[in-house]
């Protein structure tokens, strides 16, 4: 671990406090960070100070004044150059979050990639960022509509998908003619600080002042500061439901613009007409990868009555292949949970299934001993439940699966919505009217809705985001860059008259 830190320019103690070219903040406590896989003190923090944020954000404001100013296919040239720096660093970086975050290598390189495909996307999008024009109905006049950048876009990310949701938000900002200031999860600040020092020579290579790229770390207290500061038009903010209602309240009360990515509680629908041999290994992917500590990860499977102990009894089956370890080591498919305190989550949600009168199908151990040592790997397990169950509209961030059974596909939609959170919905099946009903507008309430693969695992290139509890922000692809500009309408007079709009009438 130590030469793919000295190679992501890690120091044992790091100044968390950055605006890219400088970094400074010696009075700040430290912030240590642990692997959850072996309990080891990777490295420690400074954590931001309040004259410290201050003169982060004054920085920014200026680099602000001319990051606006270059052109934007030229601002995409440059994030093509970050895209091309992650790749080169591809590997120890996604090594790094593995061992930061707990996630299996594969998909701790997969975050990476995340990072390179955002890249190229921005890029293109430097291009595109299209406003429309419309007919006047005044004669001689024309009218459009232009995006403009707004400023400072603050990112409040969460510690499961430590890098790849700030490089949604920031690979967009930048290309848009922002500026950005990071607050990564207290949890994993070294990925964050190896993504900074990765972009961080880039914008250096391209005679870019300080401050157009930023990192503050600390507790909520540092975020608060961002969600309060008035000088942050943008605040986008991924983490819990909890976390997001305080953010879009504070950021709300200045009439700050947020963008928020919060709880899901996905389900997966299987119909009597499913192809079971995709369906099997999508909800095991869905319900264990990443430990269950996805916003994407399924957490309810919703059963056609008549294969209900069919796939009861494969997905036992699968849960016994299972291997749980060091995720580093490729054999394994299942990492730790974030921290202790997840752990206790995970057994306080177990301990309300059965007091709800659920049942255990595979059972859930907190593992000790050899290569557990660090008290934060737990086994995935499989309740069966009832769809009401309070616990079950709850998430928690753990490898529980609640099973439930239905007998008609519209009885299934109901439970699939009934839930606080509306991210991400599937529905298993080869018969058209149910997959088009499901996608319909009497279908899934959820910002995403697929059919015939599982709830995880999005690509870049749609909008990411969902309704209710989770938000309603839209991050990644599509048009989701539009939250981060301001939208100005233009009406240009090239005329020697003043016809007024309403065909109104004012002689003076
Ligand atoms: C998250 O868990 O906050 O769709 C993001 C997925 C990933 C992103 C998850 N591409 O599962």
């Amino acid at each position: 671990m130590q030469t793919i830190l000295e190679k992501l320019a890690i120091k044992p103690i790091n100044f968390g406090t950055s605006t890219g070219l400088n970094a400074w903040a010696s009075e700040g406590e430290l912030l240590s960070s642990f692997s959850p896989v072996d309990n080891q003190l990777i490295a420690k923090v400074t954590q931001t100070t309040f004259e410290d944020y201050q003169q982060v954000i004054t920085t920014a404001k200026s680099a602000f004044t001319t990051w606006r100013n270059i052109p934007a296919p030229r601002r995409g040239e440059i994030v093509r150059q970050m895209g091309e720096a992650f790749r080169v660093n591809k590997s120890e970086l996604g090594k790094l979050v593995s061992y930061e975050m707990g996630k299996s290598l594969q998909e701790g390189l997969g975050e990476v990639q995340e990072i390179i495909d955002i890249c190229d996307f921005a890029v293109g999008l430097s291009r595109q960022l299209y406003g429309l024009t419309m007919h006047s109905e005044r004669p001689e006049h024309r009218m459009y509509e232009q995006y403009h950048p707004l400023g400072i876009v603050g990112i409040i990310s969460a510690f499961n998908f430590p890098v790849a949701v700030w490089s949604w938000n920031a690979m967009l900002a930048l290309v848009c003619g922002d500026v950005c200031v990071w607050k990564p999860s207290e949890k994993t600040p070294l990925t964050a600080i190896a993504c900074q020092n990765i972009i961080t020579a880039v914008l250096r290579n391209n005679q870019i002042p300080e401050g157009v790229s930023s990192i503050i770390t600390g507790n909520y207290q540092v975020g608060e500061w961002l969600t309060a500061d008035t000088r942050i038009p943008l605040i986008s903010a991924t983490g819990s439901t909890r976390m997001g209602k305080i953010v879009g309240a504070t950021v709300a009360t200045r009439m700050g613009k947020s963008l928020l990515e919060l709880g899901g509680n996905n389900a997966i629908i299987i119909t009597p007409n499913a192809d079971l041999s995709i369906a099997i290994p999508a909800v095991v992917f869905g319900a264990v990868g990443t430990a269950g500590q996805r916003c994407t990860s399924t957490r309810r499977l919703i059963i056609h009555e008549s294969i209900y102990e069919t796939v009861k009894e494969r997905l036992v089956k699968a849960y016994k292949q299972l291997r749980i370890g060091n995720p580093l080591d490729e054999n394994n498919h299942v990492g730790p949970l974030i921290d202790t305190k997840a752990v206790e989550a995970y057994q306080s949600a177990i301990e309300a299934v059965k007091q709800e009168g659920g049942t255990m199908l595979v059972v859930s151990e907190v593992l000790y001993g050899e290569g557990y040592e660090s008290g934060c790997y737990v086994k995935p397990c499989i309740a069966e439940v009832k769809p009401d169950f309070r616990i079950v509209k709850h998430e928690t961030f753990a490898p529980i699966l609640y099973l439930m059974s239905y007998s008609t596909v519209e009885e299934a939609i109901v439970i699939q919505n009934d839930v606080p959170q509306g991210l991400s919905s599937s529905i298993f099946t080869l018969d058209m009217r149910e997959a088009e009903l499901f996608l319909s507008v009497n279908g899934s309430d959820c910002g995403i809705a697929n059919v015939n693969i599982g709830t995880s695992g999005a690509e870049i290139g749609g909008a990411f985001g969902g309704e209710k509890e989770t938000g309603g922000g839209r991050e990644s692809g599509s048009d989701a860059w539009k939250v981060y500009m301001r939208r100005q309408t233009n009406t240009i007079n090239y005329g020697k008259q003043l016809p007024l709009a309403q065909g109104i009438k004012f002689n003076i």
